[in-house]
């Protein structure tokens, strides 16, 4: 019997003919796990698939990180694509995200979580971090459970197998200068109290465990006041001084011009000047930033979270990625409203908004890792485990059991080495993903291109979305 075998549960290993390690793809690796679904060993170079283990169907890589999501909105894709006014923009569409977040129930949030997660699953996303911010009854009023949507949306990431760190979302402004919040944001508001609150209820209701981890979510700096989040992030370091935080930071130019107008900077410089912003720190949409912030944000650790497809969609700008790369900055992805679920879409579409704005190709290659996909997969590994906290985003002892397994069979992947597999996977688009199994915590969720639970989760989301659609 061989050493593997001896030492852990033959049904807790795979073997992998071809596995991205952290040094790259690698031969016959053996694969080992406990049954907390954390990684023991990774051995690579073996002779051969050792008895009694299974054999992945393809080549094994880390699933991705997806480091923004706001769940419900996942439900309204592709009903805001349409002129409404001659002046349509993020903001008119901000109105009708919010007349669709006034009706959402908790069982149509938790119906939309889980169906969401479930493509999240086969697309390969492993892990989420959940900005979750619609948080009281639809007239306002705090449910019994004040954690109640929150707890929801938890629930969604158990019962589907994806990785969570959920950040609940402090909310109490509707603009610079601490201005009251409007009618239709009544969901979301509360005090730094009653956020800790809200943490604090979760995590007696649903405790840490390997696949969740929380931390918490001052919405935008329109939103909070410096006091507030002070407040905010003195609670959070007495429950876990490096829980992540994120924050919704530049998205937008007319926020950068009421920053700079009512606190005299511009918001990214604003923050690390007030903060100490470091690792922890997850800056969504950092869209907006001149050199001197893109260089501070490089220097600070923490992590740009970029959602390409979502800034495409709501015409928010381009983030001077190039620029941020070779000041080694640190970024992940994230589907944030959901008008797609794929990494690889994030990560295609990051390289072509440099090449369109430079007129150039490869833009997004470095020196030392020449394939565009290799580094920007790697990077978006490496930055997402990095905001959710968890110890995910590798293939290596002490990490999460969670990857993809690759269709080999693929029309882009048959007949090609391993070092164009990725550039394949991320740049090619011919018909179906090349994501064929995905395991999360050792288990296998998706198999074959189908999610465990895809027929029941489908049929729950579709009646839910039938009643949305029928009261709008
Ligand atoms: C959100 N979404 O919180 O859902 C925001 C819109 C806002 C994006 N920024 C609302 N993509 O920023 O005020
Ligand atoms: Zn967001």
């Amino acid at each position: 019997m061989n050493h593997a075998t001896t030492m852990n549960d033959a049904s807790r290993s795979l073997f992998a003919a071809q596995a991205w390690l952290p040094q790259g793809w690698q031969r016959n690796v053996l694969l080992e796990w406990d049954a907390a679904g954390t990684l023991l060993r990774v051995q690579s170079g073996l002779d051969a698939a050792p008895d009694g283990v299974a054999k992945a169907s393809g080549p094994v890589i880390p699933g991705m990180p997806n480091l923004h999501s706001h769940a419900f909105q996942r439900a309204m894709a592709g009903l805001t694509e349409y002129r409404a006014n001659p002046t349509d923009s993020f903001w008119s569409w901000r109105d009708l995200m919010y007349r669709f977040a006034a009706r959402i129930t908790p069982d149509d949030l938790g119906a939309v979580a889980r169906w969401l997660y479930v493509e999240m699953l086969k697309a390969g996303y492993t892990s989420v971090c959940e900005f979750h911010y619609v948080h009281h009854a639809q007239d306002g009023q705090r449910y019994v459970n004040p954690a109640e949507l929150a707890q929801r949306v938890v629930d969604a990431a158990s019962e589907t197998g994806v990785g969570m760190t959920m950040l609940p979302v402090l909310y109490q402004y509707s603009g610079f200068g601490a201005r009251a919040p409007r009618e239709d944001q009544r969901r979301f508001i509360n005090t730094p109290e009653q956020l800790l609150g809200i943490v604090e209820a979760l995590r007696g209701a649903r405790p840490e465990h390997g696949a969740l981890r929380y931390g918490v979510a001052p919405h935008s700096l329109r939103a909070v006041s410096e006091a507030s989040l002070r407040s905010l992030l003195a609670g959070l370091d007495a429950i876990s001084p490096d829980a992540p935080v994120h924050i919704h930071i530049a998205e937008q130019t007319a926020e950068v011009e009421a920053c700079i107008e009512t606190e005299g900077a511009r918001p990214v410089q604003w923050l690390l000047d007030r903060f100490d912003v470091n690792a922890r720190w997850c800056l969504v949409h950092a869209t907006h930033v001149d050199d001197r912030e893109t260089q501070a944000l490089a220097r600070s650790g923490a992590v740009a979270g970029l959602c390409l497809t979502t800034e495409a969609n709501l015409g928010d700008g381009i983030f001077p990625t190039h620029d941020y790369l070779a000041a080694n900055g640190v970024f992940g992805v994230g589907s944030d409203s959901h008008i797609g679920v794929d990494w690889r879409a994030e990560l295609r579409l990051l390289e072509y908004g440099q090449r369109l704005v430079r007129r150039e190709r490869n833009v997004l290659a470095a020196p030392q890792q020449t394939s565009v996909a290799d580094r920007l997969y790697s990077a978006a590994l490496a930055g997402g485990a990095r905001a959710t906290g968890r110890k995910v985003g590798a293939l290596e002892a002490g990490a999460r059991a969670d990857w993809i397994v690759l269709d080999a069979q693929h029309p882009d992947l048959a007949e090609k080495t391993p070092q164009n597999w990725l550039s394949s996977v991320v740049f090619c688009e011919h018909g179906q993903t090349p994501v064929l199994d995905v395991y999360t915590g050792g288990e296998k969720v998706v198999e074959g291109r189908r999610h465990r639970d895809e027929a029941r989760l489908y049929a729950d989301y579709r009646a839910t979305l039938a009643r949305l659609l029928a009261d709008a």
